[in-house]
């Protein structure tokens, strides 16, 4: 790996404890440590994070017991531990990430500011580490805010975002009142990855939804940027859990294991001590097996593994004495003096012992009631050397995507997950090895190295940062436009001087767009006009007093200055209009998150908040409904970003550029468009104008800028430069450009 990755997570792979003789390093358990130490140890890279530590220690002593690590220590203040991670991380996103809505605590002012403020100081630290080249990969829910935080710091860094838990699905994440700021946070990023193809989706459809994003392929356009969403389900060391399983001790401890179970079948479950991994559900499950078949009781020894964690967060502690109660009632009804039937160990265990118990359990039990991916069950997996043993697995968690051969079950159905643990406990041994062989397969071809080298090849690949960054060629041209003494300026409107908003009635023109176009109308020699596909009174609404030109549903209405009335290019309403307007609302009425604009001269079907694929089925239907008479007829059908125009034919956007030219003689010509609707302005250009492109996607228009805040950054430019300031070089002026 050439670049320098800079890992950021919460934690860091090591954490710190003060004791007696100073500070202690221990191993940071969890999912998110095990994946990414292998990645950290192999590569020149840090780790950027809390070292765990909430008391008072010199600077000084906790950066020697890192600096071994490569570990930089973002200290916290128990205060802020508090608020950030026990308030906001899991008390509000861990909750809504899994779908517990009951635990989610939504009115949180006080610790979504320390949300905050801790991915601020994350941020700062990045910064400071930063240096160009670099890879920066932020991982999980904890710091949402720090990818764009960081791209404010380093505008040109490359940053990744990796998020380890489910994306939950819009219906449910649109719950959160921070929902706009965390979406914004995350796309700071270059590359945005999750689990499961799933989650990918539904953070693109929230980004559709809450923030009018588009997505095409997997990339999301967010101001001109793209920001890539994909699926990098993450793996695991599988050579090394079969290696240790293949040891000696392992396999001695092993079969101890399996004496201490005196021939009855060993149930195992391990994981966080974390009311999503479903440990109630599991033993209630366990518990009605029992009533099923009673004489399971003497058959079965069931292990849970409880790692203990967040300890400080009430929904926790309240977990623990309804788990620990129905272990008892479950070993009072079932168990005898002889017998526990159930062990509850509250402990981590080494990773020898972790070992011995996959190799010794004859069912595993891995039913969370969500799970982003879940290692534990490709660990058991890939510990199973002998081919031997059942594993079931939740539905949801993200490894059932890939380990289908799992008996595979809802948790939240008690008798379906009596009768997967039935199942399980009966399957006969040649039904056990055909899965596990497939099993072991999947979870090897898997590996964690592979998952982190997908991520930093597609973070590698990102297209570079261009915001704000005009090419040379429009710089030249951008002198020729600023020095010329007659300035004719089209724009515009949806996507190119605002950004688009899940629905065109928000996207309103705020106070900073008004005045630019004030000064922009105010500049000497310089006529300003404004293009768009909105209707007329939209267009009066945002921008009547003002001294522009309004060019209303893309030209079939124009009001050339101020002081003129509005006319008509072609006669309004036309015929067509209103057996076409009702086509288009019985199909809106039919699509969630569509939207019908009816004009004098025609109709839109806005589908912004609309979910992708059910848009896409609507689009067909309208298409096949229109087709004929658009063909034959006097309107056509033209599909812009989002929204299909059903308009008079021939009337275009292109219809205004004769008559604005001919009220300016030899005026040079700047257009700015970002819709399909604008190439017909572009093309209608005359040699010489500068036809700017905003944002990505094909254009005639020969000069492209990122995105709405690129667009407004020129035309600031020609705002702030008089012809008396500037005069263009001698090249720059032969180098004259004509839309291409
Ligand atoms: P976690 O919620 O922590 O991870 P998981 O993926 O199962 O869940 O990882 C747990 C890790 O801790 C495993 O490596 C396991 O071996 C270890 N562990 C658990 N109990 C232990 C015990 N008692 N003693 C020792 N080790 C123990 C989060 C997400 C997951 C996602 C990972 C990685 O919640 O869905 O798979 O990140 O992205």
């Amino acid at each position: 790996m050439q670049s320098r990755l800079l890992l950021v997570s919460n934690r860091l792979p090591v954490t710190l404890t003060a004791g007696e003789g100073g500070l202690h390093v221990q191993q940071s358990v969890g999912g998110l440590a095990t994946a990414l130490l292998s990645v950290h140890g192999a590569s020149e890279s840090r780790w950027i994070g809390w070292p765990g530590l909430v008391t008072d220690v010199s600077g000084a002593e906790v950066l020697a017991a890192l600096a071994p690590h490569r570990a930089v220590p973002v200290p916290l203040s128990a205060a802020e531990v508090k608020a950030y991670y026990d308030g906001y991380c899991n008390g509000v996103l861990w909750p809504l990430c899994h779908y517990l809505l009951d635990k989610v605590r939504l009115d949180q002012r006080d610790e979504w500011a320390a949300y905050r403020a801790v991915n601020e100081r994350f941020a700062d630290a990045v910064a400071a580490q930063w240096k160009p080249g670099d890879l920066v990969w932020v991982h999980d829910y904890h710091l949402a805010l720090v990818p764009a935080l960081v791209r404010q710091r380093c505008p040109g860094a490359r940053i990744g975002f990796f998020l380890h838990v489910p994306f939950p699905g819009p219906e449910v994440f649109r719950i959160l009142p921070r929902r706009a700021e965390v979406l914004r946070g995350i796309l700071g990023a270059d590359v945005v990855g999750f689990h499961t193809a799933s989650y990918a989706y539904s953070f693109a459809y929230a980004c559709s939804q809450v923030l009018g994003l588009e997505l095409s392929g997997d990339v999301l356009t967010d101001d001109g940027r793209p920001v890539r969403v994909g699926a990098f389900p993450i793996g695991i060391d599988a050579d090394a859990f079969a290696a240790r399983a293949a040891t000696p001790e392992v396999r001695a401890r092993a079969e101890a294991l399996r004496l201490d179970s005196q021939g009855r079948k060993l149930l195992l479950s391990v994981d966080r001590f974390d009311y999503t991994k479903g440990h109630v559900h599991r033993l209630l499950a366990l518990e009605r097996l029992l009533q099923l078949r009673p004489e399971l009781k003497d058959q079965l020894h069931v292990i849970q593994l409880m790692v203990p964690t967040r300890e400080q967060v009430d929904a926790y502690a309240d977990y623990r004495s309804t788990v620990n109660e129905l272990a008892g009632r479950i070993n009072g009804t079932f168990g005898s003096p002889t017998h526990t039937l159930v062990h509850l160990l509250h402990r981590s265990v080494e990773p020898d012992e972790l070992s011995a118990l996959y190799a010794a359990a004859d069912v595993m039990l891995v039913t969370p009631l969500r799970d982003g991916m879940n290692l534990v069950a490709k660990e058991y997996v890939a510990s199973r050397i002998d081919d031997a043993g059942v594993l079931v697995l939740s539905e949801f968690a993200g490894a059932a995507t890939e380990l289908h051969e799992a008996v595979q079950v809802n948790p939240y159905d008690l008798d379906a997950l009596a009768g997967a643990m039935s199942r399980a406990i009966d399957m006969p041994v040649f039904e056990q090895r055909l899965a596990m062989v497939a099993l072991r397969k999947t979870v090897h071809a898997g590996g964690v190295a592979g998952w982190a080298a997908g991520f930093i090849e597609a973070l590698e690949q990102s297209p570079e940062a261009t915001q704000g960054a005009p090419s040379i060629a429009l710089e030249q041209a951008m002198a020729i436009v600023t020095a010329a003494p007659r300035l004719v300026l089209v724009l515009d409107y949806d996507g190119t001087l605002v950004e688009f908003s899940p629905s065109p009635r928000t996207a309103t023109p705020d106070k900073a767009l008004l005045e630019l176009l004030t000064r922009l109308s105010q500049r000497p020699g310089t006529s300003v006009h404004v293009v768009s596909g909105r209707s007329r009174e939209s267009l009066e609404a945002f921008f009547g007093e003002l001294e522009l030109g309004l060019h209303g549903e893309h030209g079939l209405w124009s009001r050339p200055d101020r002081k003129a009335e509005w006319r008509s290019r072609s006669p309004v309403p036309p015929t067509w209009l209103e057996p076409v307007r009702r086509i288009l609302e019985r199909v809106a009425r039919r699509t969630d998150g569509a939207l019908l604009e009816v004009k004098s001269g025609g109709v839109a079907f806005h589908y912004r908040a609309t979910e992708p694929q059910l848009a896409r089925r609507r689009l067909e239907e309208l298409r096949a409904a229109l087709e004929g008479d658009a063909q034959a007829g006097e309107f056509e059908v033209l599909e812009g970003r989002r929204v299909l125009e059903v308009r008079p034919r021939g009337v275009n956007k292109g219809a205004v550029v004769p008559e604005l030219l001919a009220s300016a003689p030899g005026a040079t010509v700047l257009a700015l468009g970002d819709d399909r609707t604008d190439e017909a302005l572009f093309a209608a250009l005359p040699p010489g104008a500068v036809a700017v492109h905003v944002g990505s996607g094909q254009s005639i228009a020969r000069y492209r800028v990122s995105g709405v805040t690129a667009a407004r950054a020129l035309l600031k430019r020609v705002a702030d430069t008089s012809r008396a300031d500037r005069t263009p070089p001698p090249e720059a002026l032969q180098a004259s450009p004509s839309p291409g």
